[in-house]
């Protein structure tokens, strides 16, 4: 039989070889504890990662300013002053390309830029849609309209199509029927017609006044337009929860102006 004292001393045994136990995973496991609590403070004082975003400039930027600024997010440098085609703005790590509406889609496709805003009339023209188009920001509208003569209807014969637009405007008379000759113009699509050079053109209309002041009258609607915020695919992954928030600054400021009207 066992003594009282033999079982205490048992159990005395069994307490220190599990202390000891205890004290040889401590050892171990104690530089791994160092690492994560390094890694954890290293995240909490970590930088967000930065933000580009490629803004159209023209009329398109003038209109992006006061959104942004709505959002909370300034520009530190005067844009109008600045030659500076990187702005550095108000919010940590957000920086905005300023270039040209055409090049944004390639810029955010190629992930020189995280964030692009340009006109749909550009993304619809653009050979490819490797990009999430996220927002339309209800900025810079204006229609995609095939003007002529006053007098002058679209009929079903070959016709010479002044653009800008020519992928825009081939599917567009495709979809007619209609066999038409590109012409392609950079600008001045408005002297086209009266000058013999085409039967119609494909442009932008707003106030529809260039049209009139060159005596061209507005035919058919293609599409409404306006800017819209695109996204590289590889950054809404890497940087989703900056660009989500971002997003969400732009669409509680669209929401709060198409209420205000
Ligand atoms: O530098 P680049 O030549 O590539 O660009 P851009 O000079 O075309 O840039 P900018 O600053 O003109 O901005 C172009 C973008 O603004 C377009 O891609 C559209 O998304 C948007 N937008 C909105 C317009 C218009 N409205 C607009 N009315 N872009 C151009 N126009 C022009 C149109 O081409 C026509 O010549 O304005 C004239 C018609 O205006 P109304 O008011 O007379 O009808
Ligand atoms: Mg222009």
């Amino acid at each position: 039989l066992l003594t009282l004292e033999q079982i205490s001393g048992g159990c005395r045994d069994e307490f220190f070889r599990c202390y000891e136990e205890l004290f040889i995973l401590w050892f171990f496991l104690q530089p791994l504890f160092v690492w994560v609590i390094i890694i954890m403070t290293g995240k909490l004082f970590q930088k967000p990662a930065e933000l580009v975003l490629a803004v159209s400039k023209g009329r398109i930027f003038k209109q992006v300013l006061p959104l942004l600024e709505s959002a909370g997010i300034s520009i530190l440098e005067d844009p109008e002053e600045s030659r500076k085609l990187v702005l550095a703005t108000s919010m940590e790590s957000l920086k905005l390309l300023i270039i040209r509406p055409s090049d944004v889609p390639t810029f955010v496709e190629y992930g020189a830029a995280d964030l692009g805003i340009t006109g749909k009339d550009v993304l619809l023209e653009y050979d490819s849609d490797d990009y999430y188009e996220l927002l339309d920001l209800g900025i810079a509208k204006c229609s995609l309209m095939v003007a002529g003569m006053p007098g002058t209807a679209i009929s079903k014969n070959r016709l010479k199509i002044a653009t800008k637009y020519s992928r825009v405007a081939t599917d567009y008379f495709a979809s007619l029927g209609i066999q038409a000759e590109l012409i392609k113009l950079y600008g001045s699509m408005e002297l086209a017609p009266s000058v013999g050079l085409a039967d119609f053109i494909v442009d932008l209309v707003d106030t529809g006044d260039t049209l009139k002041a060159n005596g061209l009258v507005p035919l058919n609607t293609i599409c409404e337009i306006s800017s819209r915020l695109i996204v590289n695919k590889a950054t809404m992954k890497t940087k989703n929860s900056r660009v989500k928030n971002l997003i969400q600054m732009l669409r509680d400021v669209k929401l709060t102006s198409d209420k205000n009207g």
